[in-house]
């Protein structure tokens, strides 16, 4: 899964998309690069990011969306926390939410993705953007996200969307010490237990730099990502949500083929 952040202020890569075409030759360039689904976002939720109102979130991620589905037939997600969207995406030709609150924003999250009728992304978030990384603490990091995701996708069941179309994210990163980031990525196979396809986000994320303090550019998090991409891809994560494509494709088409042989 490529990111398309077309945002001014997202922490890997902000401001560097946010004119519509730029993100759609970069989308472009990430389906080139071996990117099986594009997620595509307007809105940004690194710590202490600047909420974006709706009709801007829509006028932002809604042409790119229509150009990369005329482009291409790729599976597009739409990486946003607000129904209405979500909605406008899937119209466009999105048709998978990715949700960092596991829709639980609005209180008709649950019953619009259950009515849009699309493929959803339960993530774990500990707080909200604003405070997440303020002091996130836990008794038993991995049971808490597990339980958490569980329940989300009980709950997504009840409100009438199909099991088939969960998807569950333990949000690396979101609400999260570097101590609680490694627990739950030794322990990815216990949440990938659960049953539902896992999504990972590692990619050129701050706990790269918290283990090797010479990743303070995002760019210099690269190999750092593609260490983490493949261990969770050894672990039970079925879609790697990533920056870097290529590398990822390149380090993922090795690892396979040492496995298979
Ligand atoms: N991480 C980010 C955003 N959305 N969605 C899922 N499912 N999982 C993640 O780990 C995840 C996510 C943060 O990364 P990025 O999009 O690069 O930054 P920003 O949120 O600042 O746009």
């Amino acid at each position: 899964m490529g990111v398309v952040n077309v945002t001014p202020d997202s922490f890997s890569d902000g401001g560097r998309f946010l004119d519509s075409d730029a993100a759609i030759a970069h989308a472009l360039q990430l389906i080139a690069d071996g990117a099986d689904i594009l997620d595509i976002g307007g809105e940004s939720t690194r710590p202490h990011a600047e909420p974006v109102g709706e009709a801007d979130e829509i006028a932002r991620v809604v042409p790119v969306i229509e150009a990369v589905r005329r482009a291409s037939p790729i599976a597009i997600s739409a990486d946003t926390m607000k129904p209405a969207v979500a909605r406008a995406a899937v119209a466009a030709g999105a048709t998978i939410w990715n949700d960092v609150t596991a829709l639980g924003f609005a209180p008709d999250s649950l019953t619009e993705a259950a009515a849009i009728g699309c493929e959803v992304v339960l993530m774990h978030m500990q707080g909200d953007p604003g405070t997440m990384q303020d002091d996130p603490r836990y008794d038993d990091v991995v049971g808490e996200v597990r339980a958490f995701l569980l329940d989300r996708a009980e709950a997504a069941v009840a409100a009438g969307v199909r099991r088939q179309d969960i998807l569950l994210d333990p949000g690396i990163g979101f609400g999260k010490t570097l101590r609680h980031n490694l627990e739950l990525l030794r322990n990815l196979d216990r949440i990938a237990g659960l049953g539902f396809p896992i999504v990972l986000g590692v990619s050129r994320k701050r706990f790269i730099q918290a283990i090797d303090p010479a990743g303070v550019e995002v760019a210099e998090r690269v190999a750092g990502s593609l260490a983490a991409a493949l261990w969770g891809a050894s672990h039970g994560a079925a879609i790697l949500r990533v920056h870097d494509v290529r590398e990822t494709v390149q380090a993922l088409k090795v690892w396979e083929a040492i496995e298979g042989g």
